[in-house]
C-alpha cells in the first residue's frame, strides 16, 4: 500500500491557501508516491479552483468528493462528525499537514490520539525570507495528545535551513523550454487566450496583482511611453483595480482595451501550469501572495511582488526582508530601481517615476532573476524535504 497523507486546507481568501495546498497534494501523488486526501472547508471556491486546473473535463457541481489528477478531494464541512469511519482513516494516515496553521477538527484529534503507531503533524507556515525563520523552521510544537504523535512547523524560505520552496522535478525544464520558442511561442499564447489578432507587442507583461493605488499610475506611464506594451490581466483584484482607467464597470474575460501605446486584455484564471507558462513568456510580471510570488521566480523573468497587505503592516518588512536576500549582488541602480517601485506600488505611491527607473534596467534585472533562479533550485524543493523530514522524525519516536 503505498503510504497516505491528509492535508487540511482552510481557504481564508484568494485561491493562495488552495493553490499551495493543491500543487503540494499534486506533487505528493505524482512524484513520491503518496496517496493523498486533500480536505478542503470552502467547496464552492475549491470546485472552481480545481475547474480551472481541469478545462477540458466538467466537474459535477453536486459531489462532496472528487479525485483530481490522482488526488482525493473532500468537503471539509463546518460541523465535522463526530465519530465515524473518515476520522479513523485520516488519524491512520501516515502524516497530517495542516496548512497556514489551521485548526483540526477536535474529532480528527480524537482519533489520532488513539492511534497505535507514530504520527508526523506539520504545521506548514506562511512563506517569508525573514532571518528568524532559519530558527522556526522544524521546531516541534507541543501538543499533548499521544507521545506517538509529534506535531512541527514546517516553514518554506529561501534557505537550505528551511523548508525550501515547492519546485516540481520538471519545472525548470519546462520554462527553458517554453523561452526557446521565442516569437512563436509568444504567438501561439495569444492564439490561446483569444487574441489572436494582437500584434506582439515590445513589452509583454502579466498583471496577477491586489487592488493597488499604484496601478492607474503605472499604467498611464505605459500608455504614455516610447514602445508597445501589452498587458495580460487575469479576471480578479488586478481588473477590477483597473477599471475606473479603463472606463469600465468591470472589465470582462476577453475584453481589450487600447490606451495610447498600451493593450489590457483580461484573461480568464487558467490552470497552474498555464499560468506558469505565462510567466514564462513574459517579459516583466506583477505576482503577489505566495505561490504566484515563487513561480514568478521559477519562471526566472523581471518580476514584482505585491505582496498581501497585513493591516499592522507587517508586510512591508518581510517585503524589505526579500529584497535583501534577492538583491543581493545586483547593480546598484538595478537594485535601488526594483527597490523603490516594488516599495511604492505596495504603499500605494504613484508609481510613474518609479517605473521610468526600471523600465531601462529589467534586461540588468533578468539576467540577474535567472541566477537568482539557478541559486535557489540548488536546493531541495519543499516537497522532498517534507518527505524527508517526515521519514526521519517517524524514526525517532519509538512505539
Ligand atoms: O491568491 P493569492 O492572493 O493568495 C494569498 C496568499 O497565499 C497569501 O499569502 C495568503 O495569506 C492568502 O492568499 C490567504 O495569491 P497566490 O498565493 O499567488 O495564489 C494564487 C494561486 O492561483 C496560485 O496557486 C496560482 C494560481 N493561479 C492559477 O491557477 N491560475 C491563474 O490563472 C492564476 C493567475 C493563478
Amino acid at each position: 500500500m503505498p503510504p497516505r497523507w491528509t492535508i487540511f486546507c482552510a481557504m481564508i481568501d484568494n485561491f493562495g491557501d488552495i493553490g499551495v495546498s493543491w500543487r503540494l497534494a499534486r506533487q505528493l501523488v505524482g512524484e513520491k508516491g503518496i496517496r493523498v486526501d486533500l480536505w478542503v472547508d470552502d467547496w464552492a471556491g475549491a470546485l472552481q479552483f480545481l475547474q480551472a486546473q481541469t478545462p477540458g473535463a466538467p466537474l459535477p457541481a453536486s459531489a462532496k468528493h472528487l479525485t483530481v489528477a490522482g488526488v482525493d478531494v473532500h468537503h471539509w464541512p463546518q460541523n465535522w462528525p463526530d465519530d465515524d469511519s473518515v476520522n479513523t482513516q485520516i488519524a491512520e494516515s501516515q502524516c497530517v499537514v495542516e496548512t497556514f496553521g489551521c485548526e483540526l477538527p477536535d474529532a480528527v484529534k480524537r482519533s489520532m490520539s488513539r492511534r497505535a503507531e507514530p504520527l508526523v503533524w506539520i504545521n506548514l507556515e506562511y512563506l517569508s525570507a525573514e532571518d528568524w525563520v532559519r530558527g522556526c523552521h522544524g521546531l516541534p510544537s507541543p501538543q499533548n495528545l499521544s507521545p506517538l504523535i509529534r506535531k512541527y512547523f514546517f516553514f518554506p524560505g529561501f534557505e537550505p535551513a528551511t523548508g525550501g520552496l515547492l519546485r516540481e522535478s520538471g519545472l525548470l525544464m519546462q520554462h527553458q523550454a517554453w523561452q526557446a520558442h521565442g516569437v512563436p511561442g509568444r504567438q501561439q499564447l495569444l492564439f490561446d487566450l483569444g487574441l489572436a489578432s494582437l500584434a506582439l507587442p515590445e513589452l509583454l507583461v502579466s498583471v496577477f496583482s491586489y487592488c493597488s493605488a499604484s496601478m492607474v499610475s503605472w499604467l498611464e506611464a505605459l500608455a504614455d511611453g516610447t514602445e508597445t506594451v501589452l498587458c495580460l490581466v487575469p479576471e480578479g483584484k488586478a481588473s477590477v483595480s483597473m477599471a475606473a482607467y479603463l472606463g469600465v464597470e468591470n472589465p470582462v474575460v476577453g475584453s481589450v482595451h487600447h490606451r495610447g501605446v498600451l493593450t489590457v486584455a483580461v484573461i480568464p484564471f487558467r490552470s497552474q501550469d498555464d499560468y506558469d507558462q505565462l510567466l514564462s513568456l513574459c517579459d516583466f510580471n506583477i505576482v503577489r501572495g505566495e505561490d504566484s510570488f515563487v513561480r514568478a521566480q521559477w519562471a526566472a523573468k523581471p518580476f514584482m511582488w505585491h505582496i498581501y497587505p497585513q493591516d499592522d503592516g507587517v508586510h512591508v518588512g518581510k517585503l524589505e526582508a526579500f529584497a535583501v536576500r534577492y538583491l543581493e549582488g545586483l547593480d546598484p541602480k538595478t537594485a535601488g530601481a526594483w527597490a523603490r517601485f516594488a516599495r511604492g506600488w505596495n504603499l500605494g505611491e504613484d508609481c510613474a517615476e518609479m517605473w521610468h527607473y526600471l523600465r531601462p534596467q529589467l534586461p540588468d534585472l533578468h539576467q540577474h532573476t535567472q541566477e537568482w533562479q539557478k541559486k535557489l533550485a540548488v536546493m531541495p524543493d519543499l516537497a522532498t524535504n517534507l518527505v524527508n523530514f517526515e521519514t526521519f522524525t517517524k524514526l525517532s519516536v519509538s512505539p
